[in-house]
């Protein structure tokens, strides 16, 4: 059975890296929104969150005054307001973070991101530190050092940790792989 051992003990540190944060709610800027005023650092704001997938990111401003541009990383740099992938102008927006990496956004009304309204939402693996890529943590034999030593008790709370039972068949199938 050290088979199925090594299995669920690998599931458990699949599960451990994926179960970390519950979903936060990030307003940018905080309580002063998404403005100019105030020559806020988004840059910093940024710095001092830890974003995760299913997290959401609230931009919140005067419609009247401002907008949100989601664009790529060269017109995120150049401040290059003339085709971004998705325009918002509620004044209330909200985005669900679905996916790793870079998230740029801008202000697109002229002078507001040479101002400083942009903002870069970085979101990084949670196991970023201990395994660089996905392949790595495949092919690591050495736990991170804050999961707890596996036991054959282990397996049956485990069992109970809410989770799709999809991801569950699906982590199964990957560790049954990288077993086998
Ligand atoms: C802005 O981006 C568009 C599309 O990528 C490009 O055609 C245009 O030359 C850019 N403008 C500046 C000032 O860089
Ligand atoms: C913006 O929307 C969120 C929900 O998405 C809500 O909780 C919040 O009160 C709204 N803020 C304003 C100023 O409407
Ligand atoms: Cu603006």
């Amino acid at each position: 059975m050290a088979f199925i051992e090594k299995a669920v003990f690998f599931l458990m540190m699949m599960m451990t890296a994926f179960q970390v944060s519950h979903a936060a709610v990030h307003k940018v800027g905080d309580s002063a929104g998404w403005t100019i005023i105030g020559n806020i650092d988004y840059k910093k704001w940024a710095a001092t969150k830890n974003f995760q997938v299913g997290d959401t990111i609230i931009f919140e401003y005067n419609a009247k005054f401002h907008n949100v541009m989601r664009v790529t990383h060269a017109m995120y740099k150049s401040c290059n307001a003339s085709s971004p992938l998705t325009t918002m102008s509620t004044g209330n927006d909200t985005i669900k973070i679905t996916n790793y990496g870079h998230h740029f956004f801008l202000c697109g009304i002229p002078g507001h991101c040479q101002a400083g309204q942009k903002v870069d939402i970085n979101v990084v693996k949670v196991s970023a530190a201990a395994a660089p890529s996905p392949t790595s943590a495949m092919a690591s034999p050495v736990p991170p050092a804050n999961v707890p030593a596996p036991s054959p008790n282990n397996a049956a709370p485990f069992i109970v940790v809410k989770g799709a039972g999809i991801a569950l068949m699906t982590l199964l199938a990957l560790a049954l792989s990288s077993y086998a």
